[in-house]
């Protein structure tokens, strides 16, 4: 989906902006339409396909098991994910699962990334899963500076649930060489539990983005009319 000329660059909105002949009506990602014969339309079509293409560059990297592959189960020998991100504290995350029991034999996870050394961060997490217990399953993300194994956090950011979902934020400094250590692990019978850790986008938020801006551009054209 590309708009000759406003491709990646929101300042040409409003000087060189006409891509489509529009008469009328003219609908969006069906569903949401904008109704005007000026070259408004014009300019609202070519803002919203620059914020798309902006959107798409500056897309989270995500690691998720599912297409990369299982992260490590040892905790001495965790996964190495220092060139996959570069730095982790940019839009990156990652997307696994752990499972035990009934459910599976991959107990816990743990993968080391980079960061900038010496910085305050603050890193999103979530689980979501399933028991067969009919009961509480607790789960852990555990951070720790990966060269010297000190604690950053110790593990006490966890919630239980059955069925249900917990999210919190993970807030530490990081180590003199950057380089963080997770490790995500459960205490249940029999439960698959799916996580992410750092930024991971929802679904849509791409056509999301789109359509707000679109939106957003009309309010202010209809307040500047
Ligand atoms: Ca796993």
């Amino acid at each position: 989906m590309e708009a000759t000329g406003a491709r990646g660059n929101g300042r040409e909105i409003g000087t060189s902006v006409v891509y489509f002949p529009v008469d009328g009506q003219f609908s969006i990602l069906h569903g949401i339409s904008v109704k005007t014969n000026s070259l408004n339309t014009n300019l609202l079509l070519g803002a919203a396909f620059a914020g798309l293409s902006l959107s798409q560059a500056s897309a989270a990297t995500v690691y998720n098991e599912s297409s990369d592959g299982d992260l490590s189960g040892p905790f001495g020998s965790p996964t190495d994910l220092t060139s996959t991100f570069g730095n982790f504290l940019s839009d990156s995350g990652v997307i696994g699962s752990i499972s035990t029991g009934t459910r599976g034999s991959d107990l816990a996870n743990y993968f080391y990334v980079q960061m900038t050394p010496n910085v305050a961060a603050s890193i999103p997490y979530s689980f979501s899963g399933d028991s067969d217990d009919g009961g509480m399953i607790f789960e852990y993300v555990t951070v720790y500076a990966h060269t010297s194994g000190a604690f950053l956090v110790d593990g006490s950011s966890s919630g239980y649930m059955s069925g249900s979902s917990v999210s919190d934020t993970l807030n530490f400094i990081t180590p003199s060489d950057g380089l963080v250590r997770f490790a995500v692990s459960q205490e249940t019978s029999n439960a698959t539990m799916n996580y992410t850790i750092g930024t991971v986008p929802e679904t849509g938020t791409a056509v999301l983005s789109l359509v707000g801006l679109a939106a957003a551009v009309l309010r202010r054209r209809r307040q500047q009319g």
